[in-house]
């Protein structure tokens, strides 16, 4: 894939070579260059002089029947036969990377694990990012839940964090899932009122939170244990597509979310999260109103505010996929020691349901793959089984045994103890009353959203309940909904059928909690990093504000792609320079950026006029809310495109904003090329035009009703 950025970042990269510690050094025991003095051979090491044709009976210059006898020809068409393996039951769509982890504050108070104490540490790390429902090969826009797995190659052995996008799952106990991976998905979430609180398609993996969802336990040096639950937030924010968009992406380019992914990291633009916990000690587990061990219920930040001890980096991606983001295979029940469980049943049940799922897919030795395989020695009297690869030497597959060579761990030598938990009761089949009130968070959530992101859930909802035929669906949904809140469950109702409800179904609290809203979210520096910038040219572009705009964009390490009416060389006006485009009109589309700037040129604007396509970027991008920039003859353009009065646009030399249509008549040299500095927010066309792209969106626009225009 292209990479279009040579930031010093990239340079930096090229010089330090590839990242990821420990692992990738361990990985190159297995990975092959290919060389100019590679041969062809089999998989058996033969070389081979053809791999175009089948032996078979040649007479004079006539070819007649192929013989069987062909090892070579054989070879290949056995492997084809069976190169699948089983794709993954949830999750088969993904996509990874390698990184590692750091540090920054011991937590050596809650627990004794190294990875989370030793701040002199760097831990290698890969991360898969999938979509739940569908598979290998459909859209990464859809609307989902996405999964974020991470392992950690910890000293002590593979720490799994197999989690999601969102805090809350949508079941309570871990028998209910195989239920819910067919048909009928609103009925069922109708029947199960304890997924109220999980009703969404994120701008990219980069852009989005992860949480490990379950409760897990820490243990301190002390023995003391407290409940802890995982966070990482993206130094880049929390951003979502509108919906449109994800629809026509899902088309347009189902890699969308596995190019963007890559292609950050190719530039050098390395996606960030912080690490973060948010712990409970073990006294206070009752303290709540609801049941700490539910995973549909988050820990609200105002009672247990996240505190964040450590950052991660994805910094180089795959060398290839299917041995390494494939065949990666998470556990929940790989943990390390200072790390433990809790009675969390989801959890309980998804620690049985990994490994179990792995044998399926992978076979009994899948720890023995290469990015499966701890970087820490692993010994043990484990054997056989298929594709064992490890050879351990010795006549005995037993422990205890007479040479008394390996021998159990001690706590001190860092061998796992289990919590001395006291635990009592009778054997049953059932759930603890806190677990059977569902509502309340379900309210919290909705209460916390801003009015655009309330918007967006109606609108959603009344996307999804028109699609279900069963009037018994998606009437009792909106009942469903007045569990929730009287007026969303009144506006669905009209939208999509049915009688609205008369009075709620439960009094709303009216409580909120912080960090729920993404419009609100906390801790994100607005920047225009690794977004895509489209630059509309055609030839007699103005060149001198086409290589202004190219290099501010490229110094906020975005990345501008030259998008022309002919993906073949287009000249400036005046002959003033040249350049050939990324894409060109009909091939990329608007849905593929974050943002459009058009410099002017008389020549280039007339053909972009004339140009159906290029009018409907323009008008696509303002109707997905994104920034557009435009200076000299393109204003008229943008103008005539949107044509909305509420619209205006620069009259003079002025720079003019608005609803984040930046536009400026004049352009003399130097009047796009000030130091940019969006932080500031300074009066230039650039930084005007940056910060409308840094804001991810103009919400006035949807607010205002002037975006239906897609
Ligand atoms: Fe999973 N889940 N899950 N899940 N899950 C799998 O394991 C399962 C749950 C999640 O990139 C499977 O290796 C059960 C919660 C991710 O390889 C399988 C239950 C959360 C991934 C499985 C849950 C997740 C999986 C399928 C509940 C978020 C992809 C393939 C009872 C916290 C990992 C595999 C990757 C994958 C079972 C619930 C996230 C079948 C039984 C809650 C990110 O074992």
């Amino acid at each position: 894939m292209a990479s279009y950025l040579p930031t010093m970042e990239k340079v930096q990269h090229a010089v330090l070579g590839p990242r990821g510690g420990d692992k990738v050094a361990d990985l190159q025991k297995e990975t092959k260059e290919m060389t100019d003095k590679a041969r062809l051979t089999t998989d058996y090491g033969v070389k081979q002089t053809s791999a175009d044709d089948w032996l078979r009976i040649v007479n004079n210059d006539k070819t007649g029947p192929m013989l069987l006898e062909d090892p070579f020809a054989r070879e290949r068409i056995h492997r084809f036969d069976h190169e699948r393996i089983p794709e993954r039951v949830v999750h088969a769509r993904g996509s990874g990377a390698f990184g590692k982890f750091k540090l920054f504050e011991s937590a050596e108070d809650v627990t004794f694990a190294p990875i989370l104490t030793d701040t002199s540490r760097e831990t290698p790390i890969f991360i898969r990012f999938s979509t739940v429902l569908g598979s290998r090969g459909s859209a990464d826009t859809v609307r989902d839940v996405r999964g974020f797995a991470i392992k950690f190659y910890t000293q002590e052995g593979n720490w799994d964090i197999v989690g999601n996008d969102i805090p809350v799952f949508f079941i309570q106990d871990a028998i209910k899932f195989p239920d819910t991976a067919h048909n009928n998905f609103w009925d069922f979430q109708f029947n199960h009122t304890e997924a109220t609180h999980m009703f969404m398609h994120p701008r990219s993996y980069r852009m989005m939170q992860g949480f490990g969802v379950n409760t897990f336990t820490l243990i301190n040096a002390k023995g003391e244990r407290h409940f802890v639950k995982f966070i990482f937030t993206p130094e880049l924010g929390v951003h979502s597509l509108v919906w449109d968009e994800a629809l026509k992406l899902a088309g347009q380019d189902p890699d969308f979310h596995r190019k963007d992914l890559w292609e950050a990291i190719e530039n050098g633009v390395f996606p960030k999260w912080k690490f973060g916990i948010q712990v409970i000690p073990e006294a206070d587990e009752h303290k709540f109103d609801f049941d700490i061990l539910d995973a549909t219920k988050i820990w609200p930040e105002d009672l247990i505010p996240t505190r964040y001890i450590g950052e991660f980096e994805l910094n180089r991606n795959p060398d290839e996929f299917f041995p390494q983001t494939e065949q990666v295979a998470f556990c929940t029940s790989h943990i390390v020691p200072g790390i433990g469980f809790s009675d969390d049943p989801l959890l309980q049940g998804r620690n049985f349901s990994y490994f179990d799922t792995q044998l399926s897919r992978l076979g009994i030795n899948w720890q023995e793959l290469p990015i499966n395989r701890p970087v820490c020695p692993v010994m043990n009297f484990n054997r056989d089984g298929a594709m064992r690869h490890t050879i351990t030497k010795g006549t005995v597959n037993y422990w205890p045994n007479r040479f008394e060579k390996v021998k159990p761990a001690t706590h001190e030598e860092g061998g796992y103890v289990e919590y001395a938990e006291k635990v009592a009761g009778i054997k049953a089949r059932a759930r603890s009353s806190k677990f059977k009130e569902h509502f309340s968070q379900a309210q919290l959530f909705w209460n916390s959203m801003s009015q655009i992101e309330k918007n967006h859930i109606i609108n959603a909802l009344g996307f999804e309940l028109d699609h279900c035929e069963d009037p018994v669906v998606y009437e009792r949904m909106v009942t469903r909904l007045a569990d929730i809140d009287l007026g969303l469950a009144q506006t669905v109702a009209e939208m999509v059928g049915g009688e609205a409800p008369k009075e709620a179904s439960r009094p709303n609290h009216g409580r909120k909690a912080p960090g729920l809203s993404q419009t609100e979210f906390p801790g994100s520096k607005p920047t225009i990093k690794s977004r895509r910038i489209a630059i509309l040219i055609a030839d007699g572009y103005d060149q001198v504000a086409y290589s202004a705009a190219y290099a501010a964009i490229s110094a906020g390490l975005a990345i501008p792609l030259v998008i022309g009416t002919k993906r073949s060389k287009i000249v400036a006006a005046g002959g003033a320079g040249s350049t050939t485009p990324h894409h060109h009109l009909e091939g990329f589309r608007s849905t593929m950026v974050d943002a459009i700037f058009i410099p002017g040129g008389i020549d280039s604007i007339r053909a972009l006029s004339k140009n159906g396509r290029a009018l409907h970027w323009i008008r696509e991008a303002f109707g997905h809310l994104k920034a557009i920039g435009a200076t000299g003859e393109a204003v008229d353009l943008v103008n005539k495109a949107i044509g909305l009065p509420a619209v205006s646009v620069s009259e003079s030399a002025e720079v003019h904003d608005s609803y984040g249509v930046v536009t400026m008549r004049e352009t003399k040299p130097g009047s796009l090329s000030e130091t940019v500095d969006i932080i500031k927010g300074g009066a230039g066309f650039m930084e005007k035009f940056f910060h409308n792209i840094a804001r991810h969106r103009c919400w006035a626009r949807e607010l205002d009703g002037l975006h239906s225009q897609v």
